[in-house]
């Protein structure tokens, strides 16, 4: 009698122990955990593991590849166009420059910073581009516009890190992509989701004749998770005009143990909106040295160390405008009449 007693308890357990995993797995919970889906799905269909899981009972989860993306793009620039020409062309973007599939639960979450002063018309056309490319993926994503305030020389690094602590304090993203705003892509199957390591995904630029300019570079645009992020610390804030802040956030990948990964030649291509160098990014004269204590300095300055003033925040039709005060390398309070908007 105690022994079929014991044994429909251990029936009963086990039934439960089945049922609350059913329950779990089919989707129950909004936010589905990475440890989660693991247990969910171990086969799930992204390399990375980090989408969200295959399909809930109900089958609303976006296919894994989408049907609506193709491959090689037309870029093209068209004369006279205006932003609100944009709008009417995405109109299921929301303010703030968001978006999420209507038909089906996107997998991945993005969030795409781009380090900005004074380049509306680059803007534009990227904003022209990048939309429809966005919703072609299926992703639920926004962008985020990070706008250096005043005149003091310009530091994409650092406005990154600014980029991801904003984006980060409202949203849970799996993927931010820091892309620059003169850069746009052309093949449509270069996802824009993250990846177990940090992605590159810029390599095959016109200007540099469709390849790497060199084996190490990791510039335009790059895909990492919020983890990758924080693992390298962030980026470096001290990387003040222009050039090396790029290798120094390659150097900091590998010395965190993590590794460069990269689509295919042919579907990393981008167009780059042709300008001259600006007002306010003079070359770094200091980067060969800066990039040469990067082993030292890693830990010491980045996301630990970022200080910054938000000075506006506004949702605007097809992008969250951020305008901060980023200082100077004497400070943030060393050029208060530089920061004037
Ligand atoms: C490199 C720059 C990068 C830049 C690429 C492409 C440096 C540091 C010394 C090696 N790096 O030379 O920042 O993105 O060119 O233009 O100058």
């Amino acid at each position: 009698m105690i022994f079929i007693k014991t044994k429909l308890r251990i029936t009963c357990l086990f039934l439960f122990i089945q049922l609350a995993a059913l329950l779990l797995c089919k989707g129950y919970q909004k936010k589905v955990t990475y440890i989660f889906q693991i247990f969910c799905e171990p086969d799930a269909t992204s390399s990375s593991g980090l989408n969200h899981t295959a399909s809930d009972s109900n089958g609303t989860y976006c296919p894994g590849t989408s049907i609506l993306t193709g491959g090689p793009l037309v870029v093209n620039f068209p004369s006279g166009l205006i932003l609100a020409d944009v709008e009417k062309k995405n109109p299921l973007v929301t303010p703030g420059g968001c978006y999420s599939p209507p038909d089906c639960e996107a997998r991945h979450r993005t969030a795409i910073i781009i380090p900005y002063r004074h380049r509306e018309n680059h803007l534009k056309y990227l904003l022209y581009h990048l939309h429809p490319f966005l919703q072609r993926q299926q992703l639920s994503y926004q962008i985020y516009i990070i706008n250096q305030a005043g005149n003091h020389t310009f530091n994409r690094a650092k406005l990154m890190n600014v980029g991801f602590r904003e984006a980060m304090k409202k949203e849970d993203w799996d993927c931010l992509i820091f892309h620059d705003v003169d850069l746009i892509p052309e093949d449509d199957r270069n996802s824009y989701t993250c990846d177990s390591n940090p992605k590159h995904a810029a390599i095959a630029m016109d200007k540099f004749g469709y390849g790497l300019p060199y084996s190490m570079y990791f510039g335009g645009v790059i895909a990492l998770t919020p983890l990758h992020y924080l693992k390298m610390n962030g980026f470096p804030n001290n990387y003040w005009g222009w050039g090396g802040e790029d290798d120094d956030i390659a150097f900091r990948v590998l010395l965190t143990g993590m590794k460069v990964v990269r689509p295919k030649l042919q579907v990393g291509r981008y167009k780059m909106i042709r300008h001259t160098l600006d007002q306010g990014n003079a070359i770094n004269q200091n980067r060969f040295e800066m990039l040469s204590k990067a082993r030292q300095t890693w830990r010491l300055d980045g996301m630990n160390t970022v200080e910054y003033e938000l000075i506006t925040q506004q949702y605007m039709p097809l992008y969250t405008n951020i305008t901060v005060n980023i200082g100077t390398q004497d400070g943030l309070h060393s050029h208060l009449s530089a920061v004037k908007k």
